[in-house]
């Protein structure tokens, strides 16, 4: 670290402070550390990340359309850190458990979640997804960093049943200031857990930017906590996927956490709820638009004499595909009854509960069918 690594405030800044394989314009950097992680991804491999990348990323175009067009409540976009996800889920073993936040659809397709199922909540239709023990992945969490815990009593509990599987958290640069994140942190060091803490620090949490959330890169956070933390480029594939079979390799020989830090930038809202014009600038949009994941792996197939016309073509269909499945699969989704939303709110019976859901027949009852308003008396009794 030298001075030129602060900026006036002395803040450290300097974004290309990381480990990268692969630059934004395609040139392979060879790295001593990392490259024998990945000696295996031919460019045939190379060329399957890209197509899932390809995919995600118009899996989320199309949901985020499904959004505008009301056909869902809300959807939090992912593009941007296609390579961050894909990098790290194509890392993994089958029975190794992923405990994400809302964001990680990338996951989802890793997993093998179906269309319906990615949708169901987003849509108001599910309390939750799909069962977790079907795709070695919990639902959604939507309290910020809740998820690390989760993560780390897994862990606990695999190593205690002496399986070398392996738990990962994804969670946010937001998400780092939370106790919950620095109690997993704790409890996963101390006991050396087999978990990886991935950090998708995509430089906003809502409109507070990264520089406010820490003085410091996230991954030195590690140093304090006794497990290594690695800083890679989040937008370089390669560098996310040797990163994270180092920690997974570590993790499965007893050794315990690790910490990655992937930098990478949400390039849409923070969902689809929010205007991010209102906090940031054309500037830093286009500027990290120069760093996309997708175009570099192109870039360096295409030097390495790879036909890319023909992939892009061939991946265009498979993810038109997959994006016209998705908006196919809501015509399966049934709307559940109005009245199902207090079911499982408490496992006991519980008075107020109760009292909110007798309110909520009442209130029903003021329309007829077609949702019209069916009677002024039973608006009274609504209130
Ligand atoms: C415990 C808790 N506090 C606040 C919120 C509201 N909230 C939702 S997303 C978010 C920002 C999270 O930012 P970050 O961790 O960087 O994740 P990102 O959304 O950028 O992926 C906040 C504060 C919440 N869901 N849970
Ligand atoms: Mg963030």
């Amino acid at each position: 670290m030298t001075p030129s690594d602060r900026d006036a405030t002395g803040l450290l800044t300097r974004p290309d402070d990381f480990v990268q394989l692969v630059t934004p314009t395609g040139e392979r950097h060879a790295n001593a550390e990392f490259d024998p992680w990945i000696a295996d991804i031919d460019l045939g491999a190379l060329g399957r990340l890209y197509r899932d990348m390809a995919i995600v990323r118009r899996i989320d175009t199309e949901a985020t359309a499904l959004q505008r067009q009301g056909e869902l409540g809300l959807w939090p976009p992912l593009a941007g850190q296609e390579a961050a996800q894909i990098g790290s889920g194509r890392a993994l073993r089958d029975d190794d458990f992923i405990f994400s936040s809302y964001r990680e659809h990338a996951l989802a397709w890793v997993r093998g979640v179906a269309p319906a199922d990615l949708l169901s909540v987003w849509r108001g239709s599910t309390a939750s997804g799909w069962n977790p023990f079907e795709h070695g992945m919990a639902v959604p969490q939507i309290i910020i960093g809740a998820q690390t815990l989760h993560a780390t009593g897994y862990a606990m509990g695999a190593a205690w049943e002496g399986s070398d599987a392996a738990a990962i958290a994804y969670f946010g640069d937001g998400a780092t200031s939370e106790g919950d994140v620095n109690e997993a942190l704790v409890f996963a060091a101390s006991f050396d857990a087999p978990v990886v803490f991935f950090c998708q620090n995509n430089q906003w949490a809502i409109s507070e930017p990264v520089g406010l959330q820490s003085k410091q890169h996230l991954a030195r956070r590690a140093d304090g906590f006794g497990m290594p933390g690695v800083r890679v480029d989040g937008n370089d594939v390669l560098a996310v996927l040797a990163a994270t079979r180092i920690a997974l390799d570590r993790a499965r020989r007893g050794e315990g956490p690790t910490f990655i830090e992937a930098v990478t930038y949400r390039m849409g809202p923070h969902t689809t709820a929010d205007d991010p014009k209102r906090y940031r600038t054309d500037e830093e949009l286009a500027e990290w638009r120069e760093r996309d994941p997708l175009a570099r792996v192109l870039a360096l197939l295409e030097a390495s004499g790879v036909d890319v016309a023909g992939l892009e073509r061939e991946v265009g269909a498979d993810a038109d595909r997959a994006a016209a499945e998705l908006r196919a699969a809501l015509t399966t989704i049934a709307d559940p009854e109005a009245l199902t939303v207090f079911d499982h709110v408490y496992a006991e019976p519980n008075s107020h509960v109760e009292r909110q859901r007798d309110h909520y027949t009442r209130y029903l009852a003021m329309f007829d069918e077609t949702g019209a308003a069916a009677s002024e008396t039973a608006e009274g009794g609504a209130r």
